[in-house]
């Protein structure tokens, strides 16, 4: 028999290598999918459209998706009940912090109470003693942190709607453990990034510009707070401690960090070093800018086909590539991120795999193709 997972949130960037994880894994998967006016399983195809099954089995007879919606309980129970998973990963959220802020009542009813929604239903499906509940917190728990790096026992202190609302879901998620027996685990987890990551959070809005700019297709990119430092990993190993979090003999809760931090700026430095460029960082504040040699801007939309290496060949100019612009801030900040993953390194074995550089030169080189 293969073993059965619900994956919620399975069209976002964890939802897609996490699929691609448990299908490889001989896994039966299921999907909460939104309904949504275009087909939005971009991710999904492009991760698993090709996998191949060693018993000669096809994705289709291995992956079902399913509509629904975090803010329907309902139809949450429903699901739960006919699938009968062995395990559940709650990734869906409305996961952006900046626009939690503009949506706090939205976020908290996808974010914290499509959580609780998770546990009662399991409870109600009478599946306490089967079912293993993994719950995607987030590092953004620490927010203003109270100590450096944050821990297992590193008291909270969320700085955002997205930040309250993940905190009434990791403490329901310890309340189902306690009250019910259930085997429901919080993965704490530091920023995680990939080719996959959406186009607004910061380190995917900095590798498109820049594939852009070298391109001659952008002007400059504009972000908020540069200063901003994350503990930033990449999404196929944290998916990787996400399983393992479910297959430990006990649940619990587990940092899942790099253990190294940077700040915005160096992400910035180090995606135009990917394309043999270096950026002058000058002036402060609002007046900070980044100014550097880079292809000369196009107006005719058509990309000029730079790849690394090939600098040489167009003509360029130095001009601001990057500007600060105060949209971009957050009513309040979380400043700096650093996770201790020691307790998921001894107990399940886990350590993030891709450094750093390695990050950062796969987004860019995957961004430096998409532009076609
Ligand atoms: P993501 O790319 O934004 O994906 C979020 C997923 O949730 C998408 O599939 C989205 O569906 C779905 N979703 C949103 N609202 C929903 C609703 N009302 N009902 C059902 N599904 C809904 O996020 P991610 O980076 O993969 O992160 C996965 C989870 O880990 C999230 O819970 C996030 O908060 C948490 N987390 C992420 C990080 C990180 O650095 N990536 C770190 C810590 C924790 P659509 O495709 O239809 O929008
Ligand atoms: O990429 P971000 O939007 O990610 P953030 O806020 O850290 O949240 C992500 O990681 C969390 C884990 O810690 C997850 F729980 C959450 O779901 C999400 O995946 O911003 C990173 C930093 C922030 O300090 C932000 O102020 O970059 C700064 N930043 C500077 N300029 C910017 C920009 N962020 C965005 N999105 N856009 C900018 O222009």
């Amino acid at each position: 028999m293969r073993k059965k997972s619900f994956i919620t949130g399975i069209t976002g960037q964890d939802g897609a290598y996490l699929s691609h994880l448990l299908l490889s894994k001989g896994y039966e998967v299921h999907g909460l999918m939104r309904r949504t006016s275009q087909f939005n399983t971009a991710r999904l195809q492009e991760l698993c459209g090709n996998l191949e099954f060693s018993d000669g089995g096809s994705l289709e007879d291995r992956l079902f998706l399913h509509y629904g919606d975090s803010t329907d309980s309902l139809n949450i129970t429903t699901l739960i009940e006919e699938i009968q998973p062995d395990e559940i990963y709650n990734l869906a959220a409305q996961s952006h912090v900046k626009v939690s802020f503009e949506m706090p009542v939205y976020t908290s009813d996808v974010d914290a109470l499509g959580t609780l929604r998770i546990l009662e239903a399991v409870r109600q499906a009478k599946l306490t003693g089967k079912t293993h509940v993994y719950q995607a917190s987030t590092s953004e728990l620490f927010g203003k942190v109270q100590e450096t790096p944050q821990t297992e026992t590193t008291p909270f202190h969320p700085r955002s709607p997205y930040g309250v609302a993940k905190l009434f879901a990791y403490w329901m998620t310890v309340n189902y453990r306690e009250s019910y027996g259930m085997f429901a685990s919080n993965g704490i987890l530091f920023n995680h990034e990939s080719p996959f990551r959406g186009e607004t959070f910061v380190t995917r809005k900095i590798t498109l510009a820049a594939a852009r700019i070298m391109n001659g297709l952008q002007d400059r990119l504009e972000l908020g707070n540069l200063d901003a430092r994350r503990d930033w990993g990449h999404a196929r190993d944290f998916v990787e401690a996400m399983w393992r979090i479910l297959q430990h003999d006990e649940p619990g809760d587990f940092i899942i960090a790099t253990g190294e931090q940077h700040s915005v700026r160096e992400f910035v430095t180090l995606a135009f070093e990917h394309c043999g460029v270096s950026i002058r960082w000058e002036g402060s504040g609002l007046n900070e800018v980044g100014i550097a040699r880079v292809p000369v801007l196009k107006h005719d939309g058509i990309p000029n086909g730079f790849q690394p290496g090939k600098f040489d060949e167009f003509p360029t100019e130095e001009r601001v590539v990057v500007a600060v612009n105060p949209d971009f801030f957050r009513p309040a900040e979380v400043e700096t991120l650093l996770g201790n993953a020691a307790k998921a390194q001894e107990v399940l074995g886990w350590r993030a795999e891709t450094t750093f550089p390695q990050l950062v030169s796969e987004m860019m080189s995957y961004d430096l193709k998409k532009i076609y």
